[in-house]
């Protein structure tokens, strides 16, 4: 259960830290590859500061190549910020050369008097150095206490995988009320409900890639693209199949032209004769001494790619769980019976993974988990995915279980 130390007054530096942090969510699919960042601006109460402090504005990374979250507050602000503090989650950039003018300096020159950082920016060309600008300058620079700079860490966590050159993954399955996540004999059929299948849909389109293995295409053709839901960036498709056992003639492969879709392979799998059975517009990647890790890297050296979302069926779940390559975890489980003892049983879930959030969602619940041996891991805290839901349709039961 949540420690209620975990939850602070509100006005107090944490709770100001994660309204920032709230704030930023909204940014989710429209900033990446950039982090989600968020920017709260308060002054002590005119009744002294034994009362919390007053917002005067708030702001968020806007989108990629948008304004930052630090100069979209400062617009924001109902009156002169001048003398007030600013709440971020992430230390304040300081660069140059790149697609926007760095935050410290505005900061610096709205007259701020004290900021607080909720993390440093992993990016080298910052790391400490927007903090060291804005104390030359004379602004009071304070760091968000140590649990809530791990939540502004989690917010930023694929941004953060991104530093290591690897792709975050999120894994996601529905299974039925007994475990199956097929019908019987392995059929394809329908688990989880039309509200639960819009939140995924969502998932998609704010991901980078959806993957799925060779045995989800022969079982069920999916075509794996956002239906009913705002599309905010591309979406690639990705099939990890080993011995390339894929049929050519698919729904994934027929619709390449416009969503571009890999098969990766064991290099072995990958000779000329192979690749002339697909369509032209799949491209096929062989992979050396094939494992999943392999395939993900070879993949995430397109640029851009933060977010890898994997459909998997049971072999594809155990193997990426094996691999250790699972950072979060979606399962989606569904309140009737669709299988029976001929049908595949879900993957077993590692016990390194911990639950963030249970969200019922018409017939079915929604549970998010995070691997606490992901580098990529540092708060049991729910993701901006789902916190997203919640504030929209969910009835959220729970957050935050060890
Ligand atoms: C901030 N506030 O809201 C964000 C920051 O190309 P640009 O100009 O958008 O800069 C992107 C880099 O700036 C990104 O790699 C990260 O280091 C930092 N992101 N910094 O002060 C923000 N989004
Ligand atoms: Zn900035």
């Amino acid at each position: 259960m949540p420690n209620p130390d975990d939850y602070p007054a509100a006005g107090s530096d944490a709770a100001l830290i994660r309204r920032a942090i709230r704030v930023a969510m909204d940014g989710r699919g429209e900033v990446e590859p950039n982090p989600m960042v968020g920017c709260v601006i308060a002054r002590d109460a005119p009744a002294g500061p034994s009362k919390p402090p007053v917002i005067i504005g708030e702001g968020r990374h806007v989108a990629f190549g948008q304004a930052h979250a630090e100069p979209t507050a400062l617009a924001d602000c109902r009156e002169d910020p001048r003398g007030a503090t600013a709440y971020v989650t992430l230390e304040p950039c300081c660069h140059t050369n790149k697609k926007t003018p760095p935050c410290a300096p505005q900061v610096i020159a709205a007259g701020i008097a004290r900021v607080v950082v909720g993390c440093l920016d992993p990016n080298p060309a910052v790391d400490g150095q927007g903090v060291a600008m804005l104390r030359a300058a004379g602004v009071r620079v304070d760091h968000a206490a140590t649990a809530v700079e791990a939540e502004c860490r989690q917010l930023i966590a694929p941004f953060i995988a991104a530093q290591s050159n690897r792709p975050y993954v999120t894994m996601k399955w529905a299974e039925d009320n007994h475990g199956y996540v097929a019908g019987p004999g392995g059929e394809r059929a329908t688990i989880s409900g039309p509200a639960t299948n819009r939140l995924v849909h969502h998932l998609r389109a704010r991901s980078d890639v959806v993957g799925v293995g060779a045995g989800t295409v022969i079982a069920d053709d999916p075509a794996l693209t956002p239906r009913g839901v705002p599309i905010v960036r591309p979406l690639r498709r990705w099939v990890f199949d080993r011995g390339l056992r894929s049929p050519a003639d698919c729904q994934l492969f027929e619709t390449a032209e416009q969503w571009p879709t890999t098969i990766f392979c064991d290099a072995s799998a990958a000779g000329p004769q192979s690749r002339a059975r697909y369509p032209a517009a799949v491209k096929i990647v062989g992979v050396d001494d094939f494992t999943l890790a392999r395939a993900i890297a070879a993949g995430a050296t397109e640029s851009g790619i933060t977010h890898v979302l994997v459909e998997s069926g049971p072999l594809l779940a155990a193997g990426m769980f094996a691999e250790n390559l699972v950072d979060r975890l979606w399962v989606i489980r569904a309140a009737r019976r669709v299988g029976d003892a001929t049908a595949p049983s879900a993957a077993a879930i590692p016990a390194n993974f911990v639950r963030t959030a249970t969200l019922a969602f018409g017939d079915d619940v929604v549970s998010e988990y995070l691997n606490t041996q992901s580098a990529a891991f540092f708060a049991a805290v729910p993701s901006a995915d789902i916190v997203l839901a919640t504030d929209s349709d969910a009835d959220f039961s729970a957050a935050c279980e060890g």
